[in-house]
């Protein structure tokens, strides 16, 4: 209810129930924590007024009840954090699906823009160096590694089948950027030289925000791009048109 309040997105993955599930308990904690020390303060304006005590009173505080007070403060931050918080995370980062149930492709940032890279029709990334960088080859590609010939660049749209676990590998070209996806629950920074993968399952179709959470330049509001949640035929569409465009020669019919 009072993720709803603070205007939530609504989830469109499988995990996205044990986020709000977490949030949802951090927001009225933290309304619990705002009430009482709110009231505590008015009342500590009231009642130690000056026009009631003249004098300081440099005993301070005779009664416990802070003290207990601020332990079960801590209590509830500790059990938060290794009860929800912790395991989730761990079962967020550490449990990437395997390479045969899910979807892999490399988001590599850019200023400004998002590059998705999928491995083509034979499901193998080509080698990549930044010595091959240029405008025409973005990416790095080895131009003499036959994996790569075959690979699909998609620029500001990351297609992916409804119901399958995405594996993103998120990089970046120049400075850092992030991806994050509210409505997915995910986000993560794009370091260059680093390879982090980002997973999840989306399980409702639409087309969703991906914002580049990071301040990566003038162009940063300008960096949008989307995730298209489609059917697995939609979806082969797609990249068999992307496919065509970029493959024009045909030499890696299948
Ligand atoms: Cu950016």
């Amino acid at each position: 209810m009072l993720n709803k309040l603070m205007g939530i997105v609504p989830n469109a993955s499988e995990h996205g129930r044990a986020v709000e599930h977490m949030l949802e308990i951090c927001h009225w904690f933290m309304l619990v924590l705002f009430v009482g020390w709110g009231t505590f303060f008015l009342v500590a304006l009231y009642k130690f007024n000056q026009s009631k005590h003249p004098k300081a009173d440099y005993h301070g505080v005779r009664s416990h009840a802070s003290t207990h007070a601020e332990f079960a403060v801590i209590m509830i931050e500790a059990s938060l954090l290794l009860g929800f918080a912790v395991p989730l995370w761990g079962k967020r980062v550490l449990d990437v699906p395997d390479q045969s149930e899910a979807m892999r492709v490399r988001a590599i940032g850019e200023q400004y823009a998002w590059n998705f890279h999928y491995a083509g029709p034979d499901g193998v990334f080509g080698k990549q160096g930044a010595r091959f960088v240029s405008s025409s080859n973005p990416l790095g590609l080895d131009p003499e590694d036959e994996a790569g010939k075959d690979d699909i660049v998609s620029k500001n749209e990351l297609h992916v089948i409804n119901q399958q676990p995405v594996v993103l590998e998120v990089s970046s070209k120049d400075v850092i950027h992030a991806v994050s996806v509210p409505h997915m629950r995910i986000a993560q920074d794009a370091i260059p030289g680093s390879k982090v993968p980002l997973w999840f399952r989306p399980v409702k179709l639409g087309k969703y925000e991906i914002v580049c959470a990071q301040l990566c330049g003038a162009g940063h509001y300008a960096m949008r791009s989307h995730i298209i949640v489609e059917k697995q035929d939609e979806f082969d569409a797609f990249l068999k048109e992307l496919n065509q465009m970029q493959h024009p020669a045909g030499a890696v019919a299948k």
